[in-house]
């Protein structure tokens, strides 16, 4: 049978006050960008008639700003998960005492089998991008995957963006496996990080799929370049790791890296680049950025399993010329594999992510600033950094001018615990906790990664409580927080008045 084709506003026709609509994609790549952009206009116009307009959102993880930014400013968003950058989707869900946008932060490895389990309502509509549709109803993504493989089976109807900017040559570069369910779910065969088990597409009834031809770019954004604190926070990762090596903790042949998002992740890979005594390695990560391509290029990486080509658009022209070169050196697959916790702790993947600030005994928050606006999102950092074979958390020591420490007594949120997290690196080096008590976390903290001017401050805290395993004061333990919140500045915390 042959496909039905409909303009981006017919599309956008199909979906319907309260539905729960599921994207393709993770971070901007691989997002459709024309019917979303299509609904925030049908919903302004039925808002502008006094008529309710509202969808539930299922994503991979963040997304272009023709999702996220249009929806959000629309006010067409009755929930959304999981992990968000945009800025105008990030105010709607802070938005102040009441909830425009009801959003729930999950794992990105749980979003697809939690939709499965019919936890959070159905899927009415899937709006996936592909750069190939066949009439028999395979569905090639283009450079992200996220939950495209659950959403299309489940939805009603599978509204597809064909992007002619996006090579159909890209068949072949992903490996689309969708988990079953327990208590029948099978082990998944992959025991090396270029193994597949899956198909190069996503396979659905025909008759439910309407197709939207565009030629839309990719919606990347440059990374900015390294700076002299995510150098030297690169180098000391990187420094770690020879370190390990020479020790024999990390086997000669090195072990699979995974690194979050971002600047600091991106410059992280990067010096790993430059240090000689770090051999070639592989990575199984969530997102591939520009630093892993330059690196396959050179030949550091020998090969990398994602979720979604996270490139600037640069690079992404780049990866499209050299498609051949790439394409047996890449795979991309749905974020329930990408980021399955049982393959992360059977390849032995280090993990690197991102703190917004870690307490001196090493919890980690890395979603909520000052302990309410929500930032991002965990995105995938709990997926890795609770199996992961070394879990590492880098941070700036300090944010806004040294206004704000990274390093608190208490964070003011926790995403990660001190169970989980092993090694927080930042600009002026590396604190390794494993194996370590509580009194020796905090000094090895406080000493390695706190900025110089905020450490006597931590030594004062942590010298208020004398006894317990864990000397937490609790009546003084936001001092900080307090501190920026009153003052403007973290550096004006006074302990003396919790000092007998
Ligand atoms: O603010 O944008 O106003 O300049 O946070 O910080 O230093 O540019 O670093 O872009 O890597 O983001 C944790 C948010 C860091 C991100 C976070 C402010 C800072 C700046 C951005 P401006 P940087 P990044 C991957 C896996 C989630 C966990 C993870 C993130 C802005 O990496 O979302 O790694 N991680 N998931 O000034 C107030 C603090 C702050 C602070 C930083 N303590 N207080 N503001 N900032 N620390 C994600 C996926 O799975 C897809």
């Amino acid at each position: 049978m042959s496909l039905t084709y409909v303009t981006a506003k017919e599309a956008a026709a199909l979906v319907n006050h309260n539905d729960n609509v599921g994207f393709s994609g993770f971070t901007h790549a691989g997002c459709p960008k024309v019917v979303p952009v299509e609904i925030a206009k049908r919903a302004e116009e039925e808002h502008a008639k006094g008529n309710p307009f509202k969808i539930g959102m299922f994503t991979g993880a963040s997304t272009g700003d023709s999702i996220d930014g249009s929806l959000a400013r629309a006010n067409a968003v009755k929930f959304r998960t999981p992990y968000q950058t945009n800025k105008d989707m990030r105010n709607a869900i802070n938005a102040v005492q009441h909830e425009p946008v009801q959003y729930f932060d999950m794992h990105l490895s749980q979003v697809a089998q939690e939709i499965r389990y019919g936890f959070l309502g159905g899927v009415d509509v899937a709006i996936v991008e592909a750069c190939e549709v066949t009439d028999s109803g395979e569905i090639v993504p283009t450079s992200g995957v996220g939950i495209m493989p659950t959403i299309c089976r489940l939805a009603k109807i599978v509204i597809v963006e064909l992007n002619d900017k996006v090579p159909a040559k890209m068949r072949g570069v992903h490996d689309l496996y969708e988990l079953q369910d327990p208590p029948k779910r099978r082990q998944i065969n992959i025991f090396e990080v270029q193994g597949r088990v899956g198909l190069e597409y996503v396979k659905v009834d025909p008759s439910k799929i309407y197709v939207v031809r565009t030629s839309k770019e990719n919606e990347g954004s440059g990374f900015a370049p390294v700076d002299e604190i995510t150098e030297k926070i690169g180098e000391n990762v990187s420094n770690f790791f020879v370190s390990e090596l020479k020790k024999g903790h990390i086997p000669p042949t090195f072990l699979p890296i995974q690194s979050g998002v971002g600047n600091i992740a991106n410059a992280v890979l990067a010096s790993m680049a430059q240090n000689k005594d770090i051999p070639r390695f592989e990575v199984y990560t969530e997102v591939i950025q520009d630093a892993v391509l330059d690196m396959m290029q050179k030949g550091h990486i020998s090969f990398a399993s994602g979720c979604s080509l996270t490139l600037s658009n640069e690079a992404m022209e780049r990866f499209y010329r050299d498609l051949d070169f790439f394409k047996n050196k890449l795979v991309l697959r749905p974020s329930e594999i990408s980021n399955n916790p049982g393959l992360v702790r059977r390849l032995g993947v280090i993990g690197i992510n991102t703190a917004i600030e870690a307490d001196i005994f090493g919890n980690v928050n890395s979603t909520h600033v000052m302990g309410n606006m929500m930032m991002n999102g965990i995105g995938g950092s709990g997926d890795f950094t609770r199996s992961a074979y070394i879990s590492i958390f880098v941070t700036p020591s300090t944010a806004k001018d040294g206004k704000i420490s990274a390093i608190v007594p208490k964070v003011a949120h926790e995403d990660h615990s001190e169970h989980s997290v092993k090694v927080i690196v930042s600009e002026y080096g590396v604190a390794d906790l494993r194996g370590k008590g509580t009194y020796a976390r905090a000094e090895e903290i406080i000493e390695n990664c706190a900025h110089p001017s905020y450490r006597p401050l931590l030594h004062d805290y942590l010298s208020l409580t004398k006894k317990g395993h864990t000397p937490q004061n609790l009546y003084a333990c936001f001092e900080f927080h307090k501190a920026f919140m009153e003052t403007g500045d973290m550096i004006n915390a006074d302990f003396s008045k919790y000092k007998k």
